[in-house]
């Protein structure tokens, strides 16, 4: 048995506009993986500064976005007595962390992210280091806890990679150190990303073969947490298809990345396979499966937005659910934090 104890962590940017994307890519197993583990979720209110302040709104929009995040969880069923919800800029060891990973991940490994070069782009020289330095800010959020499961979508595959790199570098690394310091044969675990179930990547729907994004331009490329009915409806009725009626095979998906991203998406929401929905589906025209798509899409995401409506007059009660977590979660960071310390050689109050 491994001396880890399973453990979830995983997190969301308070960067606006949170979509069907996250909720079901991200936040819906949030859920669910709180009745078989210990969970930790995080507001990363530290990742969202990483692009330029017209991205992410500035402070103000910042704070409404960390609270609407949080609201976001607890609407959609995150139990906050029994999972510990925090925003990360409020537990220091996160940012201490990183410098310490900084030491051990290797340019290299960085030049590699996908990420970092989509967002950049082409004014390179002008991205911040932050952004540049975010899948090692990642690698922390999750290594202070120890965690052993990271729920994620696809997007973010290339990110856990480097989480097991880092850790399995600075097990190897201080080796002889952890021993000495009786934490046996590894100090870290190596995380196990989740991307499963139909939605692990949502995609546009103006475009089926880019993501859906908080940071696209056009508000019709996402069905956003807090749309109401009537949008919801007009945006799958405007949602880029092709002329075809839609296959009753899987296999018949294939080229189709519209159509595909479609079933998918209803798939997500009722919880069923994709090629259970084109059973159903199979034969039928777009103009039949939108509204039913819509409809569907409704049912399940009103009650969230109303209840995110209710807790987001509350601002207060927000920011205790977030101050109550921070503290459980600095308890675990600071005693792992303390671990490196003795096993990097910083001598530190005991
Ligand atoms: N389109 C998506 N489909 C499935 N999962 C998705 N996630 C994001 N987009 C999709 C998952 O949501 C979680 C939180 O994401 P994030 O807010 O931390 O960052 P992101 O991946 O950068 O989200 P966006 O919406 O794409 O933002 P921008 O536009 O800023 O890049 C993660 O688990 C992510 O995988």
């Amino acid at each position: 048995m491994s001396k880890f104890p399973p453990r979830v962590f995983s997190g969301v940017q308070p960067t606006g506009n949170l979509h069907l994307g996250n909720y079901l890519g991200a936040i819906v197993r949030f859920v669910e993986m709180q009745s078989t583990h210990d969970c930790i979720y995080c507001v990363v209110d530290m990742h969202a500064i990483t692009v330029p302040a017209s991205v992410w709104g500035g402070p103000k929009a910042l704070r409404q976005n960390t609270r609407e995040v949080t609201a976001a969880f607890l609407a959609a069923g995150i139990d906050p007595v029994k999972s510990i919800v925090f925003n990360q800029s409020q537990v220091s060891v996160h940012g201490e962390l990183t410098w310490v990973f900084n030491c051990v991940a290797r340019l290299g490994w960085l030049n590699r992210m996908i990420q970092f070069k989509e967002k950049a782009g082409k004014d390179r020289e002008n991205a911040s280091i932050g952004l540049y330095d975010y899948p090692v800010l990642m690698a922390a959020d999750i290594l202070a806890y120890f965690a052993t499961h990271v729920p994620v979508g696809e997007d973010q595959k290339q990110h856990l990679e480097l989480t097991r790199d880092i850790a399995i570098k600075f097990n190897n690394d201080f080796a002889e150190s952890i021993a000495e310091n009786g934490y046996g044969d590894a100090f870290f675990p190596v995380t196990e990303p989740l991307i499963t179930g139909p939605a692990t990547r949502v995609m546009s729907l103006r475009d089926g073969t880019k993501k859906m994004s908080k940071s696209d331009p056009s508000d019709y490329s996402r069905i956003n947490l807090t749309d109401d009915a009537d949008t919801i409806a007009q945006k799958f009725r405007k949602a880029k298809t092709d002329p075809e009626p839609l296959p009753s095979e899987m296999e018949g998906l294939k080229q189709r990345p519209e159509a595909d991203n479609l079933v998918g998406i209803y798939a997500g929401l009722s919880g069923r396979s994709k090629s259970d929905v084109l059973r159903e589906y199979g034969g039928a025209q777009f103009s039949a499966f939108k509204p039913a798509l819509a409809d569907l899409a409704v049912e399940m995401l009103a009650p969230v937005a109303g209840e995110m409506r209710r807790l987001l007059a509350d601002p207060g009660y927000i920011d205790g659910v977030l101050n109550d977590g921070a503290g459980r979660a600095r308890a675990i960071a600071e005693k792992t934090m303390d671990g490196v310390r003795d096993v990097v050689g910083f001598v530190h109050k005991t």
